[in-house]
């Protein structure tokens, strides 16, 4: 077990609304500093979805620039922007922003039911997100929602797509996708190729739970209110920040401590800065 917990912040989303969560990020300089924010607490990755400034999801260049020069401008967090965007977007929509070269990108390895809704990705969606990241020499981060998306990551090294070592995110709690537990954490640490690293992404109050178990297990954690605006039952969270310290202070607890950027980097196989 690596003694450093890599903590990804997933700030923004695209499905959290400010009448949910008043504190969310939203304008360039809002995210900016809300990553400052969380970097300083002890997030190593932000996880970035775009939002226009009335809060609706948005994946364009432009909206991503603006983010990621914010974000740039203030802490050098590991930038990390979503392909899955918002339920209902084309694939074209989700991989524009992706000539930017952040240092990852996500990948979700197939189709699951997301509360009400269907987040779509069928392999020909995953091979041509897949075939975006690898043309802009990004960093992949496997999302796994169910376990037949361990499957398909199996099928994509099989088929010499994809070459571990892999980085994977288990996003566990999704309504429609496997539960927050912990038969689930464990089967799917187990199930990723040896060498490969993982994080865990706990939707909604499950998060601290999971995020702990992963601390324990070796693993990293995602937190953020794009899965978890309430810090307690009852209580909405004054910032991403606050889910951050919390888990710096479970790992360090357990003898962790948060990863640095460089740390980062070699603990998840990403190139050496430029
Ligand atoms: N907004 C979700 C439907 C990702 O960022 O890659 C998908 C999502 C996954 O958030
Ligand atoms: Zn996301």
């Amino acid at each position: 077990m690596s003694d450093e917990v890599v903590i990804t912040v997933a700030g923004v989303g695209a499905e959290v609304t400010r009448a949910q969560q008043p504190h969310l990020p939203l304008l360039p300089d809002e995210v900016g500093e809300e990553y400052r924010r969380a970097f300083d607490a002890g997030a190593t990755i932000g996880h970035i979805h775009g939002r226009r400034p009335d809060g609706t999801p948005a994946q364009d260049l432009s909206t991503f620039r603006a983010y990621s020069e914010a974000i740039r401008a203030r802490c050098p967090i590991l930038q990390q922007f979503s392909t899955g965007g918002a339920v209902g977007m084309g694939v074209e929509e989700r991989i524009a922003a992706l000539e930017l070269k952040p240092d990852m990108a996500t990948l979700t390895l197939g189709t699951c039911n997301f509360g009400d809704d269907v987040f779509e990705n069928s392999l020909p969606t995953v091979r041509a997100i897949l075939e975006r990241i690898q043309k802009f020499g990004i960093t992949p981060e496997l999302e796994i929602f169910d376990d037949g998306m361990l499957a398909t990551a199996d099928a994509l090294i099989a088929r010499k797509l994809l070459a571990p070592p892999l980085h994977f995110d288990f996003v566990l709690g999704v309504p429609g996708a496997a539960a927050a537990t912990a038969e689930n954490l464990t089967h799917f640490a187990r199930s990723i190729p040896p060498g490969c690293t993982w994080t865990v992404a706990g939707i909604g109050r499950r998060q601290t739970a999971v995020a702990t178990m992963a601390i324990a297990m070796g693993g990293h954690v995602r937190v953020g209110f794009e899965d978890n605006i309430y810090y307690r039952k009852g209580e909405l969270a004054d910032s991403n920040a606050r889910f951050v310290e919390r888990v710096v202070r479970i790992a360090r607890e357990v003898g962790r401590e948060p990863a640095s950027v460089e740390t980062a980097r070699r603990l998840l196989s990403l190139p050496a800065a430029a």
